[in-house]
């Protein structure tokens, strides 16, 4: 992957290689995907750099249980969520030991990745005059906000209002023509959606949907 332009394409390609044949997910390539987000994030400007940070953050997190002593236990999302339940590596219900499981760090990421779909769904659909700014905010409201307190909300409200505009949005996802990015995002949304579900399927049968 491209240490510095951002391309949809790469993401899209993350998120593809990260279902395996009986649909477990491969961490690695979340992982990446998710890197590939923070360099768009990253190409808007410093405004977001809290949440680049923060996402940054939580990607070392996991990165740092690939590469550890029991990487092969964190090949997949489902291999983690056994192993470190099993081996009690999870605060489960208030904050204690182990304040920076793969579990629940995932589980963040997991909340931004619905934020993505529904914002990536809009812009999909949206027509050349919508803004950006309105498109993110109601993504946003309607799923990751519900876990943020205030002062977050009020900052991400803040940083939405210097979105650029639909067309310089487009430009840089550095797909190409207005017509391609529709394709490519018609191809990466419902990718993102399925990657998504079956995150919360697991997370949803183990009671992890609340982790602190
Ligand atoms: C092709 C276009 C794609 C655009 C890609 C943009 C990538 C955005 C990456 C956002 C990653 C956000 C991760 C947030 C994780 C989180 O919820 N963290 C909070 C809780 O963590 P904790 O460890 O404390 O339990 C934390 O408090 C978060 C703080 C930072 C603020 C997060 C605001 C998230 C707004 C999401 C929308 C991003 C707007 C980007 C505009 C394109």
């Amino acid at each position: 992957m491209s240490l510095v332009t951002f391309s949809l394409q790469e993401v899209l390609d993350a998120f593809k290689l990260c279902l395996s044949e009986n649909k477990e997910v491969y961490l690695e390539h979340y992982v990446s995907g998710w890197r590939g987000l923070v360099k768009f994030l990253n190409s808007l400007g410093s405004v977001f750099g809290f949440i680049s940070k923060d996402a940054v953050g939580k990607i070392k997190i996991l990165e740092g249980y690939l590469e550890g002593d029991n990487s092969s236990q964190y090949a997949t999302v489902q291999l983690m969520v056994k192993y470190e339940l099993d081996n009690q590596l999870v605060d489960l219900t208030k904050r204690g030991n182990h304040p920076e499981s793969g579990c629940r760090t995932l589980l963040r990421l997991h909340r931004a990745l619905r934020w993505l779909e529904l914002f990536l769904e809009r812009l999909r659909v949206s027509g050349q005059d919508e803004k950006t700014s309105v498109m993110c905010a109601d993504a946003y409201d309607q799923s990751l906000s519900q876990h943020h307190p205030w002062v977050v909300r009020k900052a991400a409200g803040l940083a939405f209002c210097v979105l650029p505009g639909r067309e310089a949005f487009f430009q840089v996802m550095n797909v190409g023509s207005a017509e391609q990015v529709v394709s490519v995002l018609g191809e990466a949304v419902p990718l993102i959606s399925e990657v998504y579900q079956i995150t919360e399927t697991l997370y949803a049968e183990q009671q992890l949907l609340q982790l602190p």
